[in-house]
């Protein structure tokens, strides 16, 4: 199965609706947007798939618009009936799978039984947000006062704003889009830049559900830059909550602008993951773990393991089969499924990478394997590993490349130090088969970030999970768990039955 001819290109595009020049915005209709043009680059090849009319920000006025009166309307339908709509999209998920991830991988680069997994992590959320569509439930209190009865329910929110990255250029939006929806929000979707045929391809499944159900256009989607949509969607105070995905540089920017208005923000930001792997790990499985959090999606992913921390009985060892399982990675088109690591994304991330291997060496980091970039179309790199020392502060940032640094420890209290000692939170792990050690990772005095795992790698969550980690990551929980409590306001309502009108705390307040 592969994409690589000009023919099949064209095909897969026309199969999810897309041609070769594209209007970037959808209201309910696709608008005639005319922002300049953005094209979108195939990173295995470095050539244009397509085409795309960027919305300016009268166009993202026209979306936001709709937006605002599509949640007026949508807000009114029972939650199952909302639930029905979203089980529908998991429909047409599901027979667009084939077709959606191969163009994940054709247009960001990952590989296809990846791209294939982010469009099932998509249909995953589908079936969890149908059955949350029946479970929006409050609590009933019970009232200091006679005859009264508390309760608390929970409301839609209003237009919700969902800003993704790139490297889950569909998954990321379904996490927001399948709960937002069954909480009776409507959303405007502003998608990385990298990957806006991803972005046009998902609402034209989902305009199909929408259209099918005669539903308000509760999927609005505005491609542009950051002057025309990004800057007016944060600010916008019809928009009560801004999701965003991306770098801890950009999710300051939206929190500040977002918390100026007194608006809500769920950040799901940089992570810089560690993997403990003690004395008495598995080796083995700790191995497969690290391989795939390192090196799968080419290191592009939030959870992708970047620090490796290794106790010093195994560190000798471990570096060893790390160095011989890195050179049997291969690297090429991620279409082809013998494939394990495709691209970066494009051309500034190899520089970013490069730049981050020149810090390296000045701060006194080893490249023990890797290190360089490969000569071929496309934006190709090695992946690579370095003996690195807690005192080298480019280890604490998170350069979006497939480097691993590698530590080495002698007692678990350090390793939980060196682990915590970075700004980020998101996720972490811990390879060990002594049930105690296990368990004082996840303690209070443990990880501290938003995933802790035993004996898995830091990467490739679950959704029935809540995602999302503290620190500079940015503390907001997407997905499963009670995460939908974010996407709706809370109203406690007290109720008085009787003829009396007692006051809490015992006040009297009595006329005459
Ligand atoms: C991301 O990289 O922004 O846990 C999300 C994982 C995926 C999601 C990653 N399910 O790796």
């Amino acid at each position: 199965m592969t994409v690589a001819t000009e023919t099949s290109t064209t095909e897969l595009l026309s199969a999810l609706g897309l041609s070769a020049d594209n209007p970037g915005a959808f209201d309910g209709e696709w608008i005639d947007t005319q922002g300049p043009a953005l094209e979108s680059v195939n990173p295995t090849t470095g050539e244009v798939i397509a085409s795309i009319r960027t919305a300016t920000a009268t166009d993202y006025e026209r979306v936001a618009a709709a937006a605002v009166e599509a949640f007026e309307a949508w807000r009114t339908w029972p939650a199952p009936q909302r639930g029905e709509v979203v089980r529908q999209l998991g429909l047409e998920l599901r027979q667009h799978k084939e077709a959606l991830g191969q163009l994940v991988t054709l247009e960001m680069g990952k590989i296809l039984s990846e791209g294939l997994g982010e469009v099932q992590e998509m249909i995953d959320m589908v079936d969890l947000a149908v059955g949350m569509s029946r479970q929006l439930c409050g609590l009933s209190m019970h009232s200091e006062r006679p005859e009264h009865r508390m309760t608390e329910q929970w409301h839609p929110l209003g237009p919700v704003g969902i800003i993704t990255a790139f490297n889950f250029p569909v998954a990321v939006w379904a996490w927001n889009s399948t709960v937002a929806a069954i909480c009776g929000d409507s959303m405007i979707w502003k998608p990385s830049a990298k990957t806006p045929l991803c972005a046009l391809a998902v609402t034209r499944i989902a305009q199909k559900v929408l259209e099918a159900n005669d539903a308000p256009p509760i999927f609005g989607l505005a491609i542009g830059d950051r002057h025309q949509v990004g800057g007016p969607l944060v600010a916008d105070r019809r928009v009560p909550l801004i999701s965003a995905t991306g770098s801890v540089a950009m999710g300051r920017k939206v929190g500040e602008v977002v918390a100026s208005r007194l608006g809500r923000s769920l950040l799901e930001l940089g992570g810089n993951n560690g993997i403990i792997v003690m004395d008495d790990a598995d080796l083995d499985l700790a191995l497969r773990a690290v391989l795939f959090a390192a090196v799968g999606t080419a290191g592009q992913r939030c959870t992708t393991n970047r620090r490796l921390l290794l106790q010093k009985g195994i560190a000798p060892e471990m570096k060893e089969r790390l160095k011989s399982a890195y050179a049997s990675i291969s690297i090429g088109d991620p279409l082809d499924p013998k494939i394990l690591m495709g691209p970066l994304v494009d051309g500034r991330a190899v520089e970013d990478m490069k730049a981050a291997l020149k810090v390296i060496e000045e701060q006194g980091g080893k490249v023990i394997y890797g290190g360089g970039t490969i000569d071929r179309p496309g934006f190709f790199v090695e992946p690579t590993l370095v003996e690195a020392s807690g005192d080298m502060p480019v280890t604490c940032e998170e350069t979006f490349a497939p480097i691993l640094y590698l530590f080495e420890f002698d007692t678990l209290e350090e390793a939980i130090e060196l682990h915590n000692s970075v700004p980020q939170g998101l996720s972490s792990a811990i390879f060990t088969t002594n049930l105690l050690s296990a368990e004082r990772f996840l303690t209070a005095a443990g990880s501290d970030c938003g995933i802790a795992n035993v004996n898995i790698g830091t990467s490739g969550a679950e959704i029935g999970g809540a995602f999302g980690g503290e620190k500079e990551t940015g503390g907001g929980r997407e997905a499963g768990s009670d995460s939908w409590k974010a996407y709706m306001r809370r109203q406690t309502c007290t109720i008085n039955y009787g003829t009396e009108l007692p006051l809490a705390q015992g006040v009297e307040f009595d006329v005459g």
